[in-house]
């Protein structure tokens, strides 16, 4: 295998270095420990991560468990809005040393977790590959992702369908409610 030339785009999409910051969505969830604090840390470990600029955080969102074993903790949801200069791949790398940071396993599929960190969308990029599938292949079905990214961005699209519109037909969309006493959507930047 030959590395593309300088200037020359890498072959493989997940690879390809954006020539000026691209929109992304991240999605995070958490239901084991301290949830919020553990949001809170996520939240300020990405802002603060090297090609990362964090453009929105949403409200957060009380959701029930979403399959894996019966009698799990509700989680805590959030969605990210960012702008990055990292390709897919190291975007995808940077969420999963923040889920790390916060001594993630991977037990069960879809057990219970300390952190999720999920990429939903990388600048309108389709992908199947399976290390990351773009847009994320269950996002457009998942309340608990599309409600709080509605929160966020009343506008937002996902596959040119309203992800309001998506948040609300969704299966678990009667579990989803904003955290009680949770900051309204914004950047995190402290008020004046
Ligand atoms: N994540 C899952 C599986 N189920 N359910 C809720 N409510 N929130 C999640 O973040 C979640 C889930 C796998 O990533
Ligand atoms: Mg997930
Ligand atoms: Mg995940």
């Amino acid at each position: 295998m030959s590395l593309p030339e300088p200037g020359e785009p890498a072959a493989d999409p997940l690879d390809r270095v954006p020539a000026a910051p691209v929109p992304a969505v991240l999605a995070l969830g958490a239901n084991l420990g301290d949830p919020a604090a553990t949001l809170q840390a996520a939240v300020r470990e990405l802002a603060e991560h090297a090609g990362i600029e964090l453009t929105g955080v949403s409200p957060v969102a009380v959701t029930a468990a979403v399959g894996g074993p019966a009698g799990q903790p509700d989680y805590l949801n959030l969605v990210l809005s960012v702008e990055t200069t990292l390709t897919p791949r190291q975007l995808l790398a940077a969420c999963q040393a923040v889920e790390q940071t916060h001594h993630r396993t991977r037990e069960v599929r879809w057990g219970p977790r300390t952190l999720d960190v999920d990429v939903i969308t990388y600048a309108g990029l389709s992908s199947d590959h399976p290390e990351l599938t773009l847009p994320h292949p269950r996002a457009h079905e998942r309340a608990f992702v599309l409600a709080p990214w509605s929160w966020l961005d009343p506008q937002a699209t996902l596959g040119g369908v309203s992800v309001a519109g998506l948040a609300a037909r969704a299966a678990d969309a009667g579990t989803v409610r904003r955290l009680p006493g949770a900051p309204e959507a914004g950047t995190g930047a402290p008020t004046p």
